[in-house]
């Protein structure tokens, strides 16, 4: 009756913004990610019929919050007639700040509550079930470099290559660790029904995923860098462009994004990505990976920076 699943969290390089089916969480595009090595949640469920409730603990203290869509994943997974779970969850890295972390949470209690209740499940179920509760969740089944693809009713998941076929590094910028103002969902929504740039950011996304998808496997880094820098800033541009702006950056991010763009002209093999909050992750080719963190960790505002090799998917840590 207990399961304990690690997963990281994954950054989208060509991104997913905006939702076809809000009730089932369905993306409206199809996006591609690199699940990164260093960063993890560790989740461990555990089944207990004399508890009356589920109970959460993040890093070892109670959490309300987030309670009602883990235990929502939870029945998606092991049934809602399931006896009441003891869900203890433990982050290596800021939550709820641009870094993914409702992605590594849900795919690790996907994988650890199957295996809690008994189920044996297909990654693809899996993931279908981690990406109801957070749509990137999905990704972090897999390692290395993933695609989600958009299909009519579910979503699929594919390792396009794996973290060792091609090892990036990825130099994580953090500008600021306090949890985001306005979360993904309600974001993107918003997004949706008030951003004029919105329906050309979905009508363009296949081509973007059509070249990232080539890149990735050509081990083209200057093709994927321009695909992955353009996805990034057209996805915020979708977000300025909404009513109320949805404006993540603070002013570390821009210098963040000046300093790569410094590193570029000087022949360095770096490009950046910014999702829905400050922190600015440089993907870089392993031998530059020295040059371009003494830039992030230089620059002013970044008040730490984190260093990751591509990762594997969520996994199971013990049986019991
Ligand atoms: C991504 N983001 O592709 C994009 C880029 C943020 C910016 O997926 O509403 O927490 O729970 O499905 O997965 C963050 O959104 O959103 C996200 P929900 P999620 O990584």
């Amino acid at each position: 009756m207990q399961g304990t699943a690690i997963a990281q969290p994954n950054i989208a390089l060509i991104k997913y913004w905006g939702k076809r089916d809000v009730e089932r969480n369905l993306p409206a595009v199809g996006s591609i990610s690199v699940t990164l090595r260093e960063l993890y949640t560790r989740m461990q469920v555990e089944f207990d019929a004399s508890l009356d409730h589920d109970v959460l603990t993040v890093n070892g203290r109670p959490e309300e919050k987030m309670l009602p869509r883990l235990s929502a994943c939870l029945d998606s997974v092991a049934g809602t007639a399931r006896p009441r779970a003891r869900i203890a969850s433990i982050c290596n890295f800021p939550i709820a700040a641009g870094l993914a972390s409702s992605a590594s949470s849900f795919a690790a209690l996907t994988v650890a509550g199957a295996h809690a209740s008994g189920r044996t499940m297909a990654a693809d179920v899996l993931a279908n079930l981690a990406g109801r509760a957070s749509g990137s969740a999905a990704r972090s089944l897999l390692g290395g470099f993933v695609e989600l693809e958009n299909r009519e009713d579910a979503v699929v998941v594919q390792s396009l290559c794996t973290s060792a076929e091609w090892p990036l590094q990825v130099v994580v910028a953090i500008t600021e660790s306090g949890p985001k103002a306005i979360g993904s969902t309600e974001a993107m929504e918003i997004s949706r029904k008030t951003s004029p740039f919105y329906a050309k950011w979905v009508d363009q996304q296949a081509h973007d995923l059509d070249i990232a998808r080539a890149a990735i496997a050509d081990r083209d880094f200057e093709k994927l860098a321009a695909v992955a820098e353009h996805n990034c800033l057209k996805m915020h541009s979708v977000m300025w462009a909404s009513r109320p702006p949805l404006v993540y950056w603070n002013a570390a991010t821009m210098r963040c994004m000046q300093a790569v763009r410094h590193l570029q002209g000087q022949g360095i093999g770096v490009f950046f990505t910014i999702d829905a909050g400050p922190q600015v992750k440089a993907v870089c080719l392993p031998e530059h990976v020295g040059d371009v963190e003494a830039a992030l960790q230089a620059t002013a505002g970044v008040a730490d920076i984190m260093t990751t090799g591509l990762g594997s998917g969520a996994r199971l840590e013990r049986t019991a």
